[in-house]
């Protein structure tokens, strides 16, 4: 650990979408800002999960910044669901065009924030032995960043070479000729497997629990539909914004599933298979979410889809979700995944009938067989939303430590601050709408609404600001409360923290809608940060 402490206005976590933008932000505010990346460049998600078939599932005219006008009409995508390498070659030229790099600490992680009460400041350590002092932590570390390994026994007796889905080799790997087993089927295995077959000369998948996918109908995008949207850019932005539930403009639902005939319920719901859209079938009906019966007759014509596409019955059957509600563990958007199984070289393992005993050398041994391999990918997930945040160690006011603080489950108010924890801002944090959204909408209203924050403490002479006890409770019960009007917490998802073993079992997204919640937020602020303790002090000198 060196002794210098590098005095500046604001720390930031992560040079993900999130860090670019807070850092663009702070700078227009006149502060000095330091971004802190343990990757070795920008594009966080997009720089850690190069796995093949990397790609978004919201549109990629929608999954892009709308903070600049200019940069929103220059920048072409090619596809409707751009790859991760075109994602990630946009992330470099926004850094580029706001020359972002030179405030950037990259291939260094913070290992450890202390909030100073003295000098009221945040004393902030890394794994380089660089230290910052700030008067602001800003945590933009991601929801989906802490990738995790499955807990089973013998994992690292493996012969050949392993991979993380959020961890992939920047080299590529050549499955080409080998024997390819994967281990998960969340989106990111469902996105990799059919790529994987293509080359592999077998891919034994090994399901744990079946997920629901609905086609994407990927294609390069038309021109004339680009010159349209740009045409309508800022009012389509505003709409997304302000007006929606999930940051993408479609239209809302209007009618009950049980209030229709089957013949009509078929109709609607193929029209919305057609589109290729997350969040067509899930908002095919406006009690899909919230009422049992009605998920089960749109799940059920899901079903029907999967059994038409897999040949053998026996392996669809494998394939159908049956133990919980449909889009209760987040719904994929595909590309060939269900007709993958029909291919001769490709084997699906139901882990519900035959679990996995253990990894050997040789490959992964069930309770009925060995089935050997010569490489093995980890498609597994990540410690979701909270794993980031607690990982470093993060003191607050009183010498908590955050990880304890969140024992039983995140605390928040609002998803952006957490009571004894002073000047901590935390970008799309638990309990705000964050993944159940298109995360860029999210992202970009969490910077606004920190630096709108920020820029009011300068203009009235306060210092810090931190969310009050009785707030936070409120927001945390509200949270709970819309969650438990859904069938959310009925499946075993990572919304849910259910991959993690001994993770508490919390719904963690706020499920009200990025409309509802920026109203909330944007009120919050306009009362004066209402449910916040903003104070001035004398004491923000240095550390
Ligand atoms: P991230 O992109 O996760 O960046 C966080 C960064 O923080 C990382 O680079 C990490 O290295 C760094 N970091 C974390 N901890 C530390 C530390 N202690 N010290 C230093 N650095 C640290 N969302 C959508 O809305 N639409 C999509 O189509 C979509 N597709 C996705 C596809 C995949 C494969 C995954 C995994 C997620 C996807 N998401 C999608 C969610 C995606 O994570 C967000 O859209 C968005 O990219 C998050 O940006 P971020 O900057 O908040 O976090
Ligand atoms: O991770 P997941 P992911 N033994 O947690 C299985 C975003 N994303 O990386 O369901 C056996 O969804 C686990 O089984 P189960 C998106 O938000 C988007 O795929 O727990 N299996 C599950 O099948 C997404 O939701 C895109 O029973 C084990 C799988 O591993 C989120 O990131 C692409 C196991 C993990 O699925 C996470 O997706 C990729 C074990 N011990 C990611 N442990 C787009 O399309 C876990 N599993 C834009």
């Amino acid at each position: 650990m060196t002794d210098t402490v590098r005095e500046l206005d604001a720390v930031v976590v992560g040079a993900g979408f999130s860090g670019m933008y807070m850092l663009h932000r702070l700078r227009g505010l006149g502060m000095t800002a330091q971004v802190v990346e343990a990757a070795s460049d920008v594009g966080g998600t997009w720089w850690w999960n190069r796995y093949p078939g990397a790609r978004c599932d919201i549109e990629s005219m929608d999954y892009s910044y709308s903070f600049d006008p200019d940069l929103e009409q220059e920048w072409e995508w090619s596809e409707r669901y751009a790859t991760q390498p075109e994602i990630l070659a946009y992330a470099n030229h926004v850094a580029d065009r706001f020359d972002l790099r030179r405030d950037i600490a990259f291939e260094t992680r913070v290992t450890r924030a202390e909030w100073q009460p003295g000098s009221e400041r945040w004393l902030v350590d890394t794994d380089r032995g660089g230290r910052f002092s700030a008067r602001f932590l800003i945590m933009g570390v991601g929801c989906l960043s802490a990738a995790k390994r499955p807990e089973i026994d013998g994992i690292d007796t493996f012969a050949g070479p392993e991979y993380h889905t959020g961890e992939w080799p920047h080299e590529g790997v050549d499955f080409t000729g080998r024997r390819v087993g994967v281990i998960g089927t969340g989106s990111s295995g469902i996105q990799s497997i059919p790529l994987i077959a293509e080359h592999a000369a077998h891919v034994t998948v090994f399901q744990r629990t079946p997920n629901y996918a609905q086609p994407a109908r990927n294609a390069p995008l038309d021109p004339a539909f680009v010159a349209d949207r740009k045409a309508n850019y800022r009012d389509y932005r505003e709409h997304a914004k302000r007006e929606t539930h999930g940051g993408v403009v479609v239209p809302a639902p209007t009618q009950s599933a049980l209030s229709v005939d089957d013949d009509e319920l078929q109709a609607h719901l193929q029209d919305r298979w057609e589109w290729g859209q997350l969040f067509a079938v899930l908002g095919s009906y406006d009690d899909v979410m919230i009422d049992e019966e009605a998920n089960a007759r749109v799940a059920g014509f899901v079903h029907d889809r999967i059994r038409e596409i897999v040949d053998d019955p026996e392996v669809a059957e494998k394939l159908v979700p049956k133990t919980y509600p449909f889009g209760t563990k987040r719904v994929c958007l595909d590309t060939g995944y269900y007709a993958t199984f029909n291919r001769p070289d490709v084997t699906l393992v139901d882990l519900r009938e035959t679990p996995i005993e253990e990894i050997v050398p040789e490959g992964v041994r069930t309770t009925d067989a060995t089935y050997e391999l010569d490489d093995l990918v980890f498609a597994t997930g990540f410690d979701a939303m909270t794993g980031a945040l607690l990982k470093p160690d993060i003191v607050g006011r009183d010498g908590t430590l955050l990880r304890d603080k969140w024992a039983a489950g995140p605390r928040t108010y609002l998803g952006l601050a957490t009571a004894g924890f002073p000047d901590l801002f935390t970008i799309t944090g638990p309990q705000s709408p964050s993944v159940m959204t298109n995360m860029m909408v999210s992202i970009e209203q969490h910077v606004d609404w920190i630096a709108d924050c920020l820029a009011h403490m300068e203009a009235e002479g306060l210092t810090t600001i931190e969310a009050e006890a009785p707030a936070e409770d409120a927001w945390v019960d509200h949270v709970n409360q819309v969650a438990a009007f859904t069938l959310y917490p009925r499946g075993n998802s990572w919304y849910m923290g259910a991959n993690v073993p001994g993770k508490p079992r919390v719904f963690m997204p706020y499920i009200g809608g990025v409309g509802p919640y920026r109203a909330v937020c944007d009120e919050v602020a306009a009362e004066g940060y209402r449910g916040f303790t903003l104070r001035s002090s004398a004491a923000t000198a240095p550390a």
